[in-house]
């Protein structure tokens, strides 16, 4: 009995989560169930290539938590497969990100990149690469993927808006975000090794399942 009303709540709970979308570049596919799947939310790859710029540039994405924890990795494999592809280098050695994880609190926002500036040696213009966004906005890690083609001509068309930008204050492996547009000036990013701000996201999620089993259980 309890066990079932337990199952039940958990189900809720996961029914309630709409996660995210990645607007630009394109996303693989978004499939809302398949999300939780390392690295790319089960989408399988593009068959066409978004031009993306090697140089200064930005992800937009739409999340439905906030605040979320976002971290944007890279991969030069072919078709990568395995989160190691991304944090990892074809001869094991460990690859930087191009955002390390940050606290983001606005909804609708554009990550700045500067995927050049980080000196991954197949970074060069013309690199066929795969981008992944991994995404804590308190219920579980969550994954979209873009495949891209770095060149130093692209240019983000002039339709993909930004409403809020976490731009690259810090060229480099781990570069730490701030928000700038007057629209929410008392939003703030910080950059974490070491995922403080993710367990604080999953504490206050584990604060919502308690209030819930709570009420399940008086
Ligand atoms: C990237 O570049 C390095 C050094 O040139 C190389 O060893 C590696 O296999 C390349 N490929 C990927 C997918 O990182
Ligand atoms: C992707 O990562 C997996 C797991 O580490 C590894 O077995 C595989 O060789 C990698 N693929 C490439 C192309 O490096
Ligand atoms: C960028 O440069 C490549 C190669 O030089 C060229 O084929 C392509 O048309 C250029 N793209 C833009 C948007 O200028
Ligand atoms: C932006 O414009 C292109 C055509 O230039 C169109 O295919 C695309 O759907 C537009 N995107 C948005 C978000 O409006
Ligand atoms: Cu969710």
């Amino acid at each position: 009995m309890l066990l079932t009303r337990l199952s039940a709540l958990l189900a809720l709970a996961g029914a309630a989560t709409a996660h995210f979308t990645l607007d630009y570049p394109p996303s693989r596919a978004f499939n809302e169930d398949d999300e939780v799947n390392a690295p790319c939310g089960g989408a399988a790859a593009s068959t066409t290539r978004t031009p993306f710029p090697l140089g200064d540039g930005f992800i937009r994405l739409t999340s439905t938590h906030e605040p979320f924890n976002i971290l944007v990795l890279i991969s030069f494999v072919d078709n990568p497969t395995d989160i190691k592809n991304f944090t990892f280098t074809p001869s094991g050695e460990a690859q930087a990100p191009v955002r390390d994880f940050f606290q983001v609190t606005m909804d609708d926002v554009c990550i700045g990149v500067d995927i050049g500036a980080i000196g991954y040696a197949n970074a060069t213009d013309g690199a066929r690469a795969t981008i992944a966004i991994q995404y804590q906005g308190g219920d579980s890690n969550l994954y979209q993927c873009a495949d891209v083609i770095l060149a130093s001509n692209a240019t983000i068309p002039s339709n993909i808006t930004c409403n809020n930008e976490y731009t690259v204050t810090t060229a480099g492996a781990s570069p730490t975000g701030s928000p700038s547009g007057s629209s929410s000036p008392s939003a703030s990013a910080t950059s974490s090794r070491n995922g403080a701000e993710q367990m604080t996201v999953g504490l206050g999620f584990g604060g919502v399942l308690l209030a819930l089993l709570g009420a399940a259980l008086f």
